[in-house]
C-alpha cells in the first residue's frame, strides 16, 4: 500500500544528528531546491529513527555516500580503460582500474567487471556470455528463495531461456544435492546457478561444481547477498568452483548501489565485457563505479572482516530469540546474515503482509516474504525474511538482538495494535539515538 505525503512544506534544516559534511550537503541543496532537500532530510530522518531489518539493505559510511555525488557523474566512458569511445577520460579509466584491482584483490580472482548497474544487469550479461537464447538453465525459483533474474517468467531469464527448478529438500528445507543432481543428469543445463535471495544456509559450492562437471554445465554463483561475508571468509568462496560469480555491491558489501561480475576464466571473462559492453549497456555509471572503488577498499580491512562476523553473529541471536519465542524459522535457524521466519509457527493467522505493516508502525523496517510452499500469494505470504546487516553497521550486538526479538514479538502477539506500536515507536526512536549511522 503506498501513502501519498506531502512534500510541498519547505526544507527547515538537516537534522541535528546528521553528521556535518552531510548537514553541509543537505544545507547547500535546500538553499537552492528546498523541495527537494527537505524529502531527502525526511528520508535521513527515517533512516536514522528506523531499524532496518531488509536483509539486502544497509548503512554505507558516508566516505561512500558522497563519493557517488562527485565529477564523475559527468562523463560518457562507454569502453573500458584505455579503451574508450570518449575523449576526457583519464581519470575515469583511472577510478575503474582502482575499482577492478580491488575487487580482484577482494574476491582473489582474475577478472572484476564493476560496469553492471545492478545485479539483474549483472546476471544479463553472465548469462549472454554463457548461453545462446532456449538453452536449458537450471535454478532455484523465487518461491522457494531464488532471484527473479535466475528463471521468473516475465523476466529476460523466463522469457529468453529453457528454465528447470530444482527445489528444496520439504523436510529439512534445505539444499539436497543429491536431487539437484538427478535433475541435472536428466535436464541437462547448459547452466547450473546457485546462490538465492533468502537462503540462511551454507552453499555448498564444490558440490555444486561437481554437478556442473558430470553434466558438462557451466556453474554460476550469484553471491549478492552473501558477497560482504565471502569476501571476509565467513562463508565459502565460490572460487575456485564457479564459471562466473555474479553480485550486488549493497547489500552485505557495503557499497553503492550496483552489480559486478567475476571469474577466473580468461575466455568467459573476454564474453562477459563484450555482454556488458556492448551487449547490455551503454555508458557505464562512473560516480557509482567511484562509490564501488571506494568500498571495496573499506572491504579489504580487517574492520570489515569483523564486522562480517558479527552481522553473522547477530543474525543467529536474533534466531536464538526468536525462536524462544515461539517464532519457526525455516530451515530450523541460519549460518549467514539472514532467516525466513515462518509466521504462522507463532499464530496460523498472521500474514508477512499484516506483519510488514504494523512493523513499520513501530519503527522496524521488514520485507514480507514468502516461505518454501507458501500457500498465500507472494503479496501476502506467510512469512518475513530478517537480516541483520545494517543493524549491525549501526554498532548493535548480541544483547541488542534479545531487545530487537521483543519488539517484533510485542507488535505481531498485538496485532499491530495502535498503541503498542506507538509505543514502540517510540522506544525505538529513542535507543537509535545510541546507535548513529555511519559517519
Ligand atoms: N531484491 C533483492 C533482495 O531483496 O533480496 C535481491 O535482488
Amino acid at each position: 500500500m503506498s501513502t501519498t505525503v506531502s512534500t510541498k512544506s519547505a526544507f527547515s534544516g538537516a537534522p541535528d544528528t546528521m553528521d556535518q559534511i552531510s548537514a553541509d550537503v543537505l544545507e547547500h541543496i535546500g538553499s537552492r531546491d528546498p523541495e527537494a532537500a527537505r524529502i531527502l532530510a525526511e528520508e535521513a530522518r527515517r533512516q536514522e529513527t528506523t531499524l532496518e531489518l531488509i536483509a539486502s539493505e544497509n548503512h554505507v559510511s558516508s566516505t561512500v555516500m558522497h563519493s557517488v555525488g562527485t565529477w564523475m557523474t559527468n562523463k560518457y566512458a562507454e569502453g573500458y580503460p584505455g579503451k574508450r569511445y570518449y575523449g576526457g577520460c583519464t581519470w575515469h579509466d583511472a577510478i575503474e582500474d582502482l575499482a577492478r584491482d580491488r575487487a580482484k584483490a577482494l574476491f582473489n580472482c582474475a577478472f572484476a567487471n564493476v560496469q553492471p548497474h545492478c545485479g539483474a544487469n549483472a546476471n544479463i550479461a553472465a548469462f549472454m556470455a554463457l548461453l545462446k537464447p532456449g538453452d536449458t538453465v537450471l535454478s532455484l525459483p523465487i518461491k522457494s528463495g531464488g532471484h527473479l533474474s535466475h528463471g521468473l517468467k516475465p523476466n529476460f531469464s523466463g522469457t529468453f531461456y529453457n528454465i528447470v527448478d530444482y527445489d528444496l529438500d520439504p523436510e529439512t528445507e534445505r539444499l539436497d544435492y543429491d536431487a539437484i543432481r538427478a535433475i541435472a543428469r536428466e535436464c541437462k543445463p547448459r547452466l547450473i546457478i546457485c546462490g538465492y535471495s533468502a537462503y540462511s544456509r551454507t552453499i555448498d559450492f564444490a558440490e555444486f561444481r561437481s554437478i556442473a562437471d558430470e553434466v558438462g554445465a557451466y556453474l554460476m554463483a550469484d553471491i549478492a547477498h552473501i558477497a560482504g561475508l565471502v569476501a571476509s571468509g565467513v562463508h565459502p568462496s565460490p572460487f575456485p568452483h564457479a564459471h562466473v560469480v555474479t553480485t550486488t555491491t549493497h547489500k552485505t558489501l557495503r557499497g553503492p548501489r550496483g552489480g559486478l561480475v567475476l571469474s577466473d576464466d580468461e575466455e568467459i571473462a573476454k564474453l562477459v565485457d563484450r555482454k556488458v559492453f556492448p551487449g547490455s549497456q551503454g555508458g557505464p555509471l562512473m560516480h557509482a563505479i567511484t562509490g564501488k572503488a571506494i568500498a571495496f577498499g573499506e572491504a579489504l580491512t580487517p574492520e570489515f572482516r569483523s564486522y562480517q562476523e558479527q552481522v553473522v553473529a547477530n543474525a543467529r541471536a536474533l534466531a536464538e530469540a526468536l525462536v524462544e519465542k515461539g517464532y519457526r524459522l525455516c530451515s530450523g535457524g541460519t549460518d549467514n546474515h539472514l532467516m525466513l521466519v515462518d509466521l504462522r509457527g507463532r499464530d496460523a493467522d498472521l500474514t508477512g503482509a499484516d506483519a510488514e505493516r504494523w512493523l513499520e508502525a513501530a519503527g522496524m523496517i521488514v520485507n514480507k516474504n514468502g516461505i518454501p510452499n507458501d500457500p498465500r500469494p507472494p503479496m501476502v505470504t506467510s512469512g518475513l525474511r530478517l537480516g541483520t546487516p545494517a543493524l549491525t553497521t549501526r554498532g548493535l550486538k548480541e544483547p541488542e538482538m534479545v531487545r530487537v526479538a521483543d519488539w517484533l514479538d510485542r507488535v505481531m502477539t498485538s496485532k499491530g495494535d495502535e498503541a503498542v506500536c506507538d509505543a514502540v515507536r517510540e522506544e525505538i526512536r529513542v535507543f537509535c539515538g545510541d546507535f548513529p549511522l555511519p559517519h
